[in-house]
């Protein structure tokens, strides 16, 4: 099947989905396209059946905000006409969804039939999307989707509860690449962040509002009043300089450390004993997902996708948003005990492997045929 994925490339998890899928179909003999405006961060070596092609525009001084829906619909034009592609699949509606609706209606002039397929995230409808500005164009453009899917059954719900969907959303959820996401041995990584055995807690996230990252730090210091620990903070984004500042009023320096952006995540996962995830809304938790596969239990909230992938008391636990008395006494409960921690920690992994690659990539490739054989039905 020759396949457009659109997405966005940088750090986010739809991004990393949509890059991971596409590699994923190109070793089963897919030809995979990618469309964005930049080479997606994950796509980093050579694959015969992988091309990428960038979406440009010229920055005309009139454009205050440069019309990239526009250009986007035009490179969806060319490379699927250029590259003869049989279906296009965007991750996060907003502005793929609409984009590929306006490319589909191009190519139809043009006696080109090209069908699309709309994977809602979670942002481009809890956050971005209910917002007004935005409410008739996605609606509009999912219900022009030929194909729906979500990350979770609680975006599903979330998606009908909040906009008007006249179709039916598919349900398949992110997944784990085993290969990559696996208990690596990197016990002299952990004698250096951990020389006299701290335990060793980890977050990380784009740090929005949304991942409530100052709730770990406060979920950490109560942690550390109970036992020698550190908090490893990864990733950056527009709340690190506050949660920094935050962080430095109340914990011990030497204790939090701010890595940054990293690649690496696998081998940080790996010295670790415990992931905090207290967003305020998390349609999947891909974070969570990764570093139980790496047999790390999870502290989260309980929010939209999380109780579908963390299981109460089993592989973590899960607390009301903000509710960090609650999530540091959980927390303290699986570290206090050695035994407790290895058995959450093998449930954790247990758990994960419902959510490999091997056995989702197959519902994806199973949807895209029934959404080309009704396409081709209806055309
Ligand atoms: O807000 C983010 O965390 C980034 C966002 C994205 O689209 O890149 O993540 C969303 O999609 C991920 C992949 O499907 C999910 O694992 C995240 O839960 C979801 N984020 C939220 O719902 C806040």
């Amino acid at each position: 099947m020759k396949i457009g994925i659109v997405c966005y490339p940088t750090y986010g998890g739809s991004g990393v989905v949509a890059t991971e899928l596409g590699k994923a179909l190109a070793d089963k003999g897919h030809q995979v396209h990618f469309i964005t405006y930049k080479q997606p961060f994950r796509l980093d070596s050579f694959h015969e059946n992988i091309f990428y092609h960038e979406v440009n525009f010229s920055n005309y001084p009139l454009f205050d905000y440069p019309p990239y829906e526009t250009a986007l619909a035009s490179k969806i034009v060319d490379i699927a006409e250029y590259e003869q592609l049989e279906l296009l699949h965007v991750h996060y509606a907003i502005p793929h969804a609409s984009a590929a609706y306006l490319a589909k209606q191009i190519l139809k002039e043009k006696g080109y039939h090209l069908p699309f397929i709309t994977t809602l995230h979670g942002t481009d409808i809890t956050l971005v999307g209910k917002d007004e500005t935005f409410v008739p164009v996605v609606t509009f453009s999912i219900n022009k989707s030929d194909g729906i899917t979500t990350v979770s059954q609680s975006l599903k719900d979330t998606t009908y509860e909040h906009f008007d969907i006249r179709k039916d959303i598919e349900v398949i959820p992110n997944f784990i690449d085993f290969s990559r996401f696996k208990k690596l041995d990197k016990d002299h990584f952990r004698k250096v962040i951990a020389s006299n055995g701290e335990k060793i807690i980890m977050h990380t996230s784009n740090f929005r509002k949304v991942k409530r990252v100052d709730d770990v730090v406060r979920v950490f210091c109560k942690i550390r009043q109970e036992m020698p620990a550190k908090l490893l903070l990864v990733g950056d984004g527009p709340e690190r300089q506050n949660i920094e500042k935050m962080s430095r009023q109340v914990c011990h320096q030497d204790d939090v450390h701010f890595l940054g952006k990293q690649d690496a995540i696998e081998e940080l996962l790996a010295i670790s004993d415990l992931f905090i995830l207290p967003s305020e809304t998390e349609s999947f938790g891909l974070a969570a997902l990764e570093a139980m596969a790496c047999q790390v239990p999870v502290i989260s909230s309980n929010t939209g996708g999380l109780p579908e992938i963390n299981i109460y008391g089993e592989t973590g636990f899960l607390s009301p948003v903000g509710d960090v008395d609650d999530m540091a006494a959980n927390a303290i409960r699986i570290l206090e005990n050695e035994e407790t921690l290895a058995a959450f920690k093998e449930r954790a992994f247990k758990q994960a492997q419902r959510f490999s690659l091997d056995r989702i990539m197959p519902l994806y490739e199973a949807y895209y045929i029934r959404v080309l054989e009704q396409a081709s039905a209806t055309a």
